[in-house]
């Protein structure tokens, strides 16, 4: 059984709503401590010490950091075909999705003379970390790479764990799908030690320069975030993502076998995962515990699923009507929300804080996961209220060019010498002055 959160009759307010919804965390701070120094050796000593931390934490030491060439062309060489449709499938809709976001350079005369051009700049070099493991996700791969490269990255190096299993490279459908979306540079590092190498770089055991990056994106453990958020002042990082969550708004009108299955997906990632039920409908509420406890035994990751869903972090939150349920839903803001309701889409337009909305009984949250086109790196653990998910403009700076004449500075100086005498920094004015005679202050005192 899912826990119970019985809001009928309670009108609460949105900070209140906040602190009663379940809610999971994952605890970075507790293990900053842990992974400074693995940082600081990486840091200090490069590749070596990335190397000397990933043997002593998973027993395997890659024969050298760089995937060479030839293990990259055969994993791909020997991937099933029909995992190497889905995933072409996959990169195609995504491509199609992402290439949609691509922004324009906007150029604004402010004034007569007077320019301002915000320029799109993509970000030189990204690492894009792939966690390895249970959890071997090429779907992320993909999610991370095409929005890097349609936004005009031109260089991406991807890091994902040595296996023991896999002559100590990564995980070959992790190396397949680089070699699909033309990746060539990857990296055997995993952990936090890996995104140390990207942020700090090195040289190879073989002397061969490892690049640092501008930017590390992508999904990991709670080691890894730590080393992501330790690396922040010489790296950018895309966020630090907490454990996956689903939310779902339903009324009497939906399917208790799908929502079931809905909930289950995305506890199966991890047994820190939330599932949350939001309807007006007891009887619907009852039906999906049924539908879930049915399925408990029989699904293939029963143990991770049963620890998510009876987590204190997941739960079935009952509310008056559907109006009700949108405030709670908002409030909550989940990394997924499934809006199922009699009219999906309009109650699905309402919505303001998610990270991702999926609409109506044919619109799963797996669905995202993969193929639907668009990302599924999305802001947990109620980030969703300012933050977005990965995208196009995550590989991109907007940089304002500004290019005023002679005449269009004239023109504003008197504004600029205003505001520098009002913060009581005169010499911002005069800056401005002195390129007018006419202007000009103290020149004839001096
Ligand atoms: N639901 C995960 C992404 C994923 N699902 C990868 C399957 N593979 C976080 O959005
Ligand atoms: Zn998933």
């Amino acid at each position: 059984m899912l826990s119970r959160i019985d809001l009928r009759g309670r009108s609460l307010g949105t900070a209140e709503l906040r602190r009663t919804l379940p809610r999971g965390a994952a605890d970075v701070d507790s293990v900053v401590d842990t992974v400074r120094p693995v940082v600081e050796a990486v840091r200090e000593h490069g590749a070596g010490a990335a190397l000397d931390h990933g043997e002593k934490f998973d027993s395997v030491r890659p024969a050298s950091v760089r995937v060479p060439a030839d293990v990259i062309a055969r994993a791909a060489e020997e991937l099933d075909p029909d995992i190497r449709a889905a995933l072409a499938e996959a990169i195609r809709r995504a491509r199609i999705v992402h290439s949609a976001q691509r922004r324009s350079d906007s150029v604004t005369e402010v004034a007569p003379g007077g320019f301002v051009t915000e320029k799109w700049v993509p970000v030189e070099r990204v690492g894009l970390y792939v966690p390895g493991g249970k959890a071997v996700y090429p779907s992320s791969v993909i999610m991370n790479v095409v929005p890097a490269q349609v936004a005009g990255v031109g260089s991406l190096v991807v890091s994902s764990p040595p296996q023991a299993d896999f002559g100590g490279w990564p995980h070959p459908t992790i190396l397949a799908a680089c070699s699909l979306l033309g990746v060539d540079e990857v990296w055997a590092v995993g952990g936090a030690q890996a995104v140390a190498l990207l942020a700090y770089g090195g040289e190879d055991t073989d002397g061969e320069a490892l690049e640092p990056v501008d930017m590390v994106t992508g999904p990991g453990n709670v080691y890894v975030t730590a080393a992501k958020r330790l690396c922040r002042s010489v790296v950018g990082i895309d966020s630090e993502a907490g454990p996956t969550e689903i939310a779902v708004l339903a009324d009497e009108t939906a399917d208790p076998v799908h929502v079931a299955y809905d909930l289950i997906s995305q506890a199966e990632h991890d047994p820190n995962a939330a599932s949350v039920l939001v309807t007006d409908s007891e009887t619907f509420a009852d039906a999906v515990d049924r539908e879930i406890e049915a399925r408990y035994d029989v699904t293939l990751n029963s143990e991770r699923v049963r620890e998510a869903l009876e987590g204190p972090q997941s739960g079935i939150v009952l509310v008056d009507d559907i109006d009700a349920g949108l405030k709670v839903v908002d409030a909550y803001a989940a990394e997924h929300l499934e809006v199922q309701t009699r009219d999906s889409a309009a109650d699905a337009a309402r919505v303001r804080n998610a990270g991702a909305v999926f609409v109506g009984a044919y619109s799963p949250v797996p669905l995202g996961d993969y193929a639907a086109g668009s990302n599924h790196v999305l802001p947990t653990s109620g980030t969703a209220r300012h933050s977005s998910g990965l995208s196009v403009q995550t590989f991109l700076r907007g940089i304002h060019v500004v290019d005023y004449d002679q005449a269009a500075l004239k023109e504003i100086a008197p504004t600029v010498v205003a505001l520098a005498d009002a913060e009581r920094l005169p010499a911002h004015g005069e800056a401005v002055r002195a390129r007018f005679e006419d202007l000009a202050a103290g020149r004839d005192e001096r």
